[in-house]
């Protein structure tokens, strides 16, 4: 140890021993103990290899030293240490955030403590530092915050401005949705910010440029490829509205796929420039914590650059989760791959019952194709399920197989080719064994957040360790102060592109803008772009039934029959508007669920008036717009309790 190194300690027991910590004259149990000396950390030596020697200090001490400067409350601690346990309970109970840096899983653990050992004089551990200031044992903490002067400790101004030597001042790791739109925000207030972007080809090579998921493999082609399905219904429609066109037309793979595909590219190449004219550095590396406040970050080409920063933001998405049989990675596609595939992919099972699933079975048919959807239990868990059975019953109709309650155990090539052939043993719930042959095999069971190779336990940053995905406060803060977390990685919030969007902007507005104003995850509007459009907004009816009760619930609902479609004389009583309203609320609207063509945009619109605190009797004093689909939701009058007609006949 140098010089440096006071075997002092700082023991907090009362309001004026904070008072005096604050003026850095702290105060010791031990009269023949000397005063501590408060020792500010300094970073950010851009020079210091990861555990080289650095102004003199070891980089044990070093190390030390950036851990206790980390975050306001550093706890020291080991996973199986009861009286860490507690601790740690403490502070969530507080609902303080802290960094605990755990020893035991540590691989420099050891030579840590004993560092540790000799800097504190503790002997046992936890060691708990609040503002780089060490308190001694659980039961001070205990006592410091039933006085409340655990508080006050945090909120006090630091003793001298820390001198910040970090090379950017917000690091975000992931340049999809969230992460692009964080990082242009932060850099408005004059910020210096890194995105890091990379995509890890899938396992059959797909890739793609910078923009994420749903620009490359998401919203946007799907939603151009849901557009190439509807034009083939609109080419069918028109031959009522007196367009002659010829008997056998075709659709083409290629010219859909390339058309999108360049689309895509000007996509990617505007995000660039964007990037560039907000002064945001991009680099396409992939992200990886290496320090607290340091991360590593690798090219291609394997080329490793590290780079420091105050603050961190994790926007590292999801990717397709694969079944864990045998031939699943070998012979399946996911999403990933289907908007870029280069050859059509013919006779289709798509294996998921979610909306991914749904969506893609639905314009894959919607093109002509053979598609069959193997269903493991029910569809679209976690929407309204009327109407995600609707939803079904019309892909049925529309020519899609279902295959209920299996699940695939084997895929195996029969032929390579571009589409092969593949066939597929599938088990259904009750024993049944089948096979069958397809040329693709798509994959849409979900799909697992990026969080566990980008290491996160260096900083400490939890996830859960089943799903993946990353708790955070109501600001987005992860357990660890410096590190936020946006988007699809987040612990039960909506994976949406614009929740991505809305979280990130808000967040950098907040930590850099003095805005208090917190992404409302509340009541946002969604639509699945299945065939027949599914907007919805707030709760199902199974689950405001679970909030309010059956008896305090009121459905209104109706068929209705788009003029549009009267020509053609097609799908009368499949489009449908259900409203759900709270009865103790003056009828307030809780659930807003409409299947219509269009029903984004009519979605959208609702779902301001609901933010507002819409009732029933304002949707039923505003004035409808003549003939469109919204308007029946200014006429809903039967209830399904009423049990009353709700089929259309005509317009
Ligand atoms: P992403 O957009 O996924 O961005 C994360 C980025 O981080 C990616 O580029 C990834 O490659 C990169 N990355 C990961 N790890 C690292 C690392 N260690 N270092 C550097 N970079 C890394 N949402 C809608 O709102 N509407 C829709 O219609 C819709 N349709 C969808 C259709 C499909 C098929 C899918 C799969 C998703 C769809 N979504 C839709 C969801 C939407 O795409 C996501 O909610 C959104 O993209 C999430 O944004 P994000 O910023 O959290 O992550
Ligand atoms: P989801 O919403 O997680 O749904 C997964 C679907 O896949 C669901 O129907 C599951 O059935 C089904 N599933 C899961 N595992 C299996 C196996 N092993 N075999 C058969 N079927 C299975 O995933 P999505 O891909 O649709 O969407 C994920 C996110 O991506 C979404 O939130 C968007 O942001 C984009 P279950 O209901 O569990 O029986």
């Amino acid at each position: 140890m140098g010089n440096s190194v006071r075997k002092g300690k700082v023991v907090i027991a009362n309001e004026s021993q904070v008072k005096s910590l604050h003026l850095n004259k702290a105060a010791t149990r031990d009269p023949d103990l000397r005063k501590p000396e408060i020792r500010p950390y300094k970073v950010g030596d851009k020079e210091e290899s990861e555990w080289g020697k650095n102004n003199g200090k070891s980089s044990v001490e070093t190390k030390i030293q950036q851990y206790i400067s980390s975050s306001e409350v550093v706890i020291f601690s080991k996973t199986m240490c009861e009286n860490c346990s507690k601790v740690k309970d403490h502070f969530d109970e507080l609902d303080i955030p802290y960094f605990a840096v755990e020893l035991d899983l540590l691989n420099n653990g050891q030579s840590l403590e004993k560092e540790l050992y000799i800097y504190t004089m503790e002997t046992a551990l936890p060691n708990v530092f609040v503002k780089e200031k060490l308190i001694e044992d659980y039961t001070d903490i205990v006592q410091l915050s039933k006085d409340g002067l655990f508080q006050k400790l945090l909120e006090s101004k630091d003793d001298k401005p820390r001198e910040n030597t970090y090379e950017y001042d917000l690091i975000v790791i992931g340049g999809g949705s969230g992460g692009l739109a964080a990082s242009k925000e932060a850099a408005k207030y004059g910020k210096k910010v890194l995105v890091l972007d990379y995509v890890t080809p899938s396992p059959l090579g797909t890739t793609w440029g910078l923009g994420g998921t749903c620009v490359n493999v998401g919203c946007i082609p799907k939603k151009l490829m849901h557009q190439a399905a509807l034009l083939g219904q609109a080419l069918k429609d028109s031959i009522k509205y007196g367009w002659q066109i010829e008997d056998n037309v075709q659709h083409n793979w290629d010219i859909m796929t390339e058309s999108i595909q360049n689309y895509i590219g000007s996509l990617n190449w505007n995000y660039r420039v964007s990037l560039m004219e907000n002064k945001v550095k991009y680099e396409n590396g992939y992200g990886e914590f290496v320090e607290p406040h340091k991360i590593k970050s690798t090219n291609k080409k394997g080329k490793v650059k590290f780079y420091t920063a105050e603050r961190f933001l994790i926007a590292t998405g999801e990717r397709p989760r694969y079944l864990g049989i045998p031939g699943d990675k070998e012979y399946c596609i996911t999403s990933d791959d289907l908007f870029s595939l280069p050859y059509c992919p013919g006779k289709t099972l798509v294996i998921g019952a979610s909306y991914v699933a749904l969506e893609c079975a639905g314009f894959l048919a919607g093109l002509g194709l053979d598609v069959t959807v193997m269903v493991r239990s029910i569809l679209l868990r976690g929407f309204d399920q009327q109407l995600a059975e609707k939803i079904g019953e019309h892909m049925e109709e529309h020519g899609v197989k279902f295959l209920k309650h299996f699940v695939p155990t084997k895929i195996e090539q029969i032929e390579a080719g571009t589409p092969g052939k593949l066939k597929v043993t599938s088990q259904s719930t009750d024993g049944t064994k089948i096979t069958e042959e397809y040329n693709t095999v798509l994959l849409a069971i979900g799909r697992d957040a990026c969080t566990r190779t980008i290491g996160l336990h260096i900083p400490g940053v939890k996830i859960n360790e089943k799903t993946g995905k990353i708790p955070v406060n109501d600001e987005e803060q992860t357990n660890v102060p410096h590190i936020y977390a946006i988007g699809d990685v987040l612990e039960g919030k909506l994976e949406l592109t614009p929740v991505a969007i809305q979280a990130g902007r808000f967040l950098a507005r907040r930590l850099y803008g003095n805005s208090t104003v917190k992404c409302d995850y509340i009541n946002v509007p969604t639509t699945v772009f299945t065939p027949l459009e599914y907007g919805a907004c707030g709760l199902s009816e199974e689950n405001a039934i679970l909030k309010y009760g059956e008896e305090n619930i009121e459905v209104y609902h109706s068929y209705f029959w788009p003029l549009e479609w009267t020509v053609p004389a097609r799908d009368n009583n499949k489009c449908y508007a259900k409203v759900i309203c709270n009865i103790k609320d003056n009828e307030k609207v809780v659930g807003f669920h409409v299947l219509a063509p269009n029903a984004g945009e009519i979605t959208q619109g609702f779902a301001a008036a609901i933010k507002c605190g819409l009732t029933k009797e304002q949707m039923d004093s505003t004035i409808g717009i003549h003939p469109v689909c919204a308007e029946i939701f200014t006429t809903l009058s039967v209830t399904k309790r009423s049990g009353g007609s709700i089929m259309q006949a005509g317009c």
